[in-house]
């Protein structure tokens, strides 16, 4: 397979963009029926209005020099969850994807970011074995329809974050026991994909998606040290050990084995597993997690919220801390760009591939100002410290082959509205009010446009 050129891109999902929510045969997905008690959207069908805007998105984006996007398609626009396909939904992808190779971009399309069909969930989501047949079913269309154009494939977005903060992201409160058969059913989903893949598009390449955050252990105390190898089998190398190792990770089972709950893969999905293999890691970073062991009748930390990596708790195992030497972001994410080298060098030690970095950005309040204007240096110091890192990976050996920053444009925010706002291109509406939609370059964007110039000729 020849070397794909560096891709400079940038990155969105469906349900955070499009809105549309029930246009042209779109059926409900998660996203839709999601309960949102943190934080209100003034009309979340409407998002930033992606689908009817993606034109002048796109242009907007050709014009910041990106040679690939990565976005995802809406399961709920393709399929119904009795399986009939929506002509409709395949004729908007069609024009998206047409519209992209006519501006040269690079399509690298992710199959399923957060927004199962809500007709799955209620029938039991990833609990349910049905629900592998029902995204096997889906990615075969994908690929049958768009393979001659479409290349690149990534499959599930984030199965980790999806487990870990469920109720935030699927809405559903689930045991240890439902997690980890949720857990098992999508990497066999993940599998189906990946067989289909290389099957119908000979020249296609295909990889899963999951955040990345290397776990440290708080002190050198052997149990912390512990806590924090425990923490990175569960939270990062379980998913891509499955999907790049073909097994479960042992420390992951001996783990779940001393929860009562054994996991091992069913005879009848072996070879499945063995034979099936991704051409890459698509890796999204945004931050690094530390961890202590928890003595006995110690409590979880306090005054945290769910977005933060301090907010993980396993009684006897692990429990997330505030790392006392990283700063902090303005939404309290913790921001380590050397985090990002080390989980890149660790990445491309356990596993060997290459690896496309397809989600990176610092969310934060930017301002429009009275002549449509973002000053957001804050991110451009983020991202330049953040592509540092991966030049720094880089000449160590990793193969990174891409960088393509969260987000494009802005979007809305999985947990915290578009207050939170990533975008290289400002979209004029607010949490409460969906005004103009105006879309406007911010500073970071011509930033990111004078490094792609730079940088393209290079690598
Ligand atoms: C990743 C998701 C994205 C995006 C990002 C930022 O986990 O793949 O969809 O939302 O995180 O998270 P948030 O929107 O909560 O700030």
């Amino acid at each position: 397979m020849t070397q794909p050129p560096f891709f400079w891109g940038a990155s969105l999902s469906a349900h955070q963009t499009e809105g549309a929510v029930a246009v042209d045969g779109k059926q409900p997905s998660v996203q839709d029926t999601r309960q949102r008690t943190d934080h209100t959207i003034a009309d979340f069908t409407v998002a930033v209005d992606h689908y009817h805007r993606f034109k002048e998105d796109f242009r907007l984006l050709a014009e910041m020099g990106v040679n690939a996007l990565r976005l995802s398609f809406a399961w709920t626009r393709i399929m119904a969850a009795d399986g009939t396909i929506n002509p409709k939904g395949l004729a908007h992808y069609d024009d998206v994807i047409n519209t992209l190779l006519a501006l040269n971009i690079t399509p690298i399309v992710t199959t399923y970011h957060f927004d199962l069909p809500d007709a799955l969930q209620q029938a039991g989501g990833w609990h349910n074995p049905a629900t592998i047949n029902a995204y096997r079913q889906y990615t075969r269309v994908l690929f049958e329809h768009f393979g001659d154009r479409v290349k690149y494939w990534l499959t599930i977005n984030e199965p980790n974050i999806m487990l870990l903060a469920d109720t935030k992201i699927i809405g559903s409160h689930d045991t240890n026991e439902g997690r980890y058969r949720s857990f098992y059913n999508m990497m066999i989903a993940e599998k189906y994909a990946i067989q289909q893949c290389h099957a119908l598009i000979p020249d296609g390449q295909i990889g899963p998606v999951p955040n990345i955050s290397y776990v440290y252990p708080l002190t050198a105390r052997p149990e912390d040290v512990r806590a924090a190898l425990d923490f990175n089998a569960i939270r990062n190398w379980a998913y891509l050990d499955f999907s790049v190792k073909c097994q479960i990770n042992p420390v992951f089972k001996a783990h779940l084995a001393q929860l009562g709950i054994d996991l091992a893969i069913l005879p009848e999905h072996r070879a499945l597993v063995a034979d099936n293999r991704p051409d890459f890691i698509g890796f999204n970073y945004y931050t690094t997690a530390t961890v202590s062991f928890p003595q006995a009748g110690e409590a979880r930390a306090a005054g945290v919220s769910d977005q933060q990596s301090e907010d993980v708790y396993e009684p006897n195992f692990y429990k997330g801390v505030t790392n006392p030497y990283l700063k902090k972001n303005a939404f309290n994410w913790t921001v380590d760009p050397l985090g990002l080298q080390t989980s890149l060098e660790q990445t491309n030690d356990r596993y060997g591939l290459p690896i496309l970095v397809t989600e990176n950005g610092l969310g934060a309040y930017d301002e429009l100002t009275a002549d449509h204007q973002v000053h957001d240096d804050y991110r451009i110091d983020y991202l330049t410290q953040h592509l540092a890192a991966i030049d720094a990976a880089r000449a160590n050996g990793v193969p990174v082959q891409g960088y393509l920053p969260w987000s494009s444009i802005d979007l809305i925010s999985v947990h915290e509205g578009i207050r939170k706002r990533y975008g290289f291109i400002f979209v004029d509406r607010t949490d409460d009010d969906v005004k103009t939609m105006q879309r406007y370059p911010k500073d970071s964007y011509y930033w990111f446009k004078h490094v792609i110039e730079e940088r393209s000729h290079q690598s």
